[in-house]
């Protein structure tokens, strides 16, 4: 799992003694499907607009999976192998948290109310039965609008 911004340099590295092949399924950015051998130059792209999760695959080891979002604000974190995450720098303000997880598609979200320089919890929970009900499989990637920032006036080409 891997988010950026809008126009953030996404590197695609291949650090492995095989070839992979990057089939980047986007719907609403640039699609493409390129090999990278081992030792080749990272392949760069920049993703010009918000699309909530890209299912990247790779056609040589069809087991390979990997997902992308590209967001249109800074206000997002991607949990550390103990499922931790933090995310600086939020303006005061209420905001819906939402959580992704691949065999969880529609989420989890949460309404969160920060003061300045306030540090607030949130904690999410993905039971065995919602991962196992929900699938990535069959189209069920859908677009998750609380994703977008609700902050009006905010400058987002910065
Ligand atoms: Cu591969």
């Amino acid at each position: 799992m891997q988010a950026v911004e809008i126009n953030q340099t996404l590197n695609i590295i291949n650090s492995d003694q095989t070839s992979h092949n990057i089939n980047f399924d986007s719907k609403l950015n640039e699609k493409f499907n390129q090999g990278q051998g081992p030792g080749a130059a990272p392949i760069i792209k920049q993703l010009k607009r918000p699309e909530t999760v890209v299912p990247v695959k790779c056609n040589q080891h069809p087991w390979m999976r990997a997902y992308v979002a590209v967001l249109s604000h800074p206000f997002f974190a991607v949990t550390d192998k103990d499922g931790h995450f933090e995310i600086k720098g939020v303006p005061p303000g209420t905001y819906t948290v939402v959580a992704w997880h691949e065999k969880y598609p529609q989420g989890l979200t949460q309404s969160i109310t920060v003061a300045a320089s306030e540090k607030k919890e949130a904690n999410f929970s993905f039971t065995g039965d919602q991962l196992k009900a929900e699938s990535i499989e069959g189209g069920a990637l859908r677009a998750l609008p609380a994703l977008e920032f609700p902050m009006l006036g905010m400058d987002m080409n910065h």
